[in-house]
């Protein structure tokens, strides 16, 4: 065993010690679940008053924000993220009435083009959540519809890993430099379209695309962040658990968890290892994982992405509940020195390199799949504090909101409130605190982007 791994290993004990919470009954809990569904309810509100049908609200201004379409036509994002959400916190009415507006609006034959990999994770994977919550088979067709729509980027990429864009009415495609994350993070929706529509070609289609990264793995079993899915040729030497590659590492692990598929377990496991041996590195005792080299495993630079907090729950889940509490126990170290997690953090320097957070829902994330595993409180009281600081610092006449920066006191407010904010952290929130009888604790499954794929009761 080398003396790096000697250090990251004995430095894990120590740091896996997520500080000790004193009890709190279950009524507190139940509470605090309370407050958030009471949130949730009148950030929809807000949005029905201002926006109904719009991609996102700026809930500072009260305007909207196109996701997909800059010109339109709205896609209704935040009704689709947000349906499997009001269900599992029982909020029927609102369930109703964004199903009502997605059979009455949501039509996918429109001459523009939208990038498969946000498409695929928010829409293709809330219209399948929603419709495992409500089994509305319009929800269930549209899923199909839009699926099929992006399947060009698959078919047309003579790799099998998918263009990045593709035009929803004529299929045509662009944009080969791709990244892990936008090229193997479809096996949860395809896979389970192809389950409900008894169809074995989505699953092979995502599949397929996620083989042929983890194929052109490096010798040390690491991917790059850039790859030109045309050639397969890398256009980048820096490989990082963080955006662009984050999911590509979930879905691995995610494609054994929902399908059984042995390939997934161990691409999982061969990638898992290489992370451990050449990024996991500690620092002031914290657990991080530095960008490097992907051929080599050398160090390029010390910035974590706030969006590599997901990695925790993962390591989790993946069977290293150490190097998860670690991990999580580093970022909780963050949030506890301000408040609100920056999005971008100088490991080496111990100080924020992004000021901004976009509402980000990883940290709670990563709290909700280690309690899955492990229902201790420590993740619950983690949550809570994620949640308390959200609504003293995001919370704006109509909704809740991006901060433009963390570290000016009082926090400086930007005015919008992403989709997956109505599928993330409010959803991961209820989930730790209510213990609602319309989720399996036991047996479930949640998709990158928060959608409930198995386990709504
Ligand atoms: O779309 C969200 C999803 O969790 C993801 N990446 C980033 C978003 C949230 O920060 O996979």
């Amino acid at each position: 065993m080398g003396l790096h791994r000697r250090h990251v290993l004995k430095g894990l004990a120590a740091a896996s010690a997520l500080a000790a919470v004193p009890a709190i009954s279950e009524d507190k809990w139940k509470t605090l679940a309370a407050d958030v569904r009471a949130q949730m309810k009148w950030a929809w509100q807000g949005y029905g008053e201002r926006c109904f049908g719009q991609d996102q609200i700026k809930p500072v201004s009260g305007g909207a924000q196109a996701f997909f379409f800059p010109k339109g036509p709205p896609m209704g994002l935040t009704i689709v993220e947000a349906l499997d959400t009001l269900y599992v916190m029982g909020l029927d009415t609102e369930v109703a009435q964004g199903v009502r507006w997605v059979a009455d609006n949501l039509r996918f034959d429109i001459d523009g083009e939208v990038q498969v990999f946000e498409t695929g994770i928010r829409l293709v994977g809330g219209l399948l959540s929603a419709w495992c919550a409500t089994r509305e088979k319009k929800l269930l067709a549209l899923a199909k519809d839009l699926a099929d729509r992006l399947s060009p980027a698959f078919t047309k990429s003579p790799t099998g890993m998918p263009y990045r864009f593709v035009n929803l009415k004529t299929g045509a495609v662009r944009d080969s430099q791709s990244f892990p994350a936008e090229i193997g993070t479809y096996i949860a929706e395809w896979g389970t379209l192809g389950r409900a529509v008894g169809d074995k070609r989505y699953f092979d289609m995502a599949k397929r695309s996620v083989k042929a990264l983890f194929d052109r793995r490096s010798r040390i079993d690491l991917v790059a962040d850039t790859i030109d899915v045309e050639t397969g040729a890398w256009v980048s030497r820096r490989a990082s658990v963080g955006p662009p590659s984050d999911s590509y590492f979930e879905y691995l692990w995610d494609g054994w968890q929902l399908f059984g598929d042995p390939d997934f377990k161990r691409w999982y496991d061969v990638h898992a290892a290489a992370i451990a041996k050449y990024q996991a590195q500690m620092s002031d005792g914290n657990l991080w994982f530095p960008q490097v080299d992907f051929e080599t495993g050398t160090v390029i630079d010390h910035h974590q992405s706030e969006l590599a907090a997901f990695y925790a729950g993962l390591l989790g889940q993946g069977g290293d509940m150490a190097r998860g509490k670690a991990y999580l126990a580093s970022w909780a170290g963050v949030q506890a020195r301000y408040g609100v997690l920056p999005e971008g953090y100088d490991t080496a320097k111990a100080a924020p390199d992004r000021i901004t957070n976009e509402l980000r829902p990883e940290f709670a994330d990563s709290c909700l799949n280690l309690f899955l595993l492990d229902p201790d409180d420590r993740y619950r009281e983690l949550a809570r504090v994620h949640f308390e600081k959200m609504k003293e610092t995001s919370r704006a006449a109509y909704g809740f909101t991006i901060i433009d920066d963390v570290t000016a006191s009082p926090m400086k407010q930007g005015d919008l409130c992403p989709g997956y904010w109505w599928s993330e952290q409010m959803k991961y929130y209820w989930l730790l605190f209510s213990n609602t009888d319309r989720f399996d604790y036991k047996t479930n499954y949640l998709s990158t982007e928060g959608n409930i794929l198995v386990g709504i009761k």
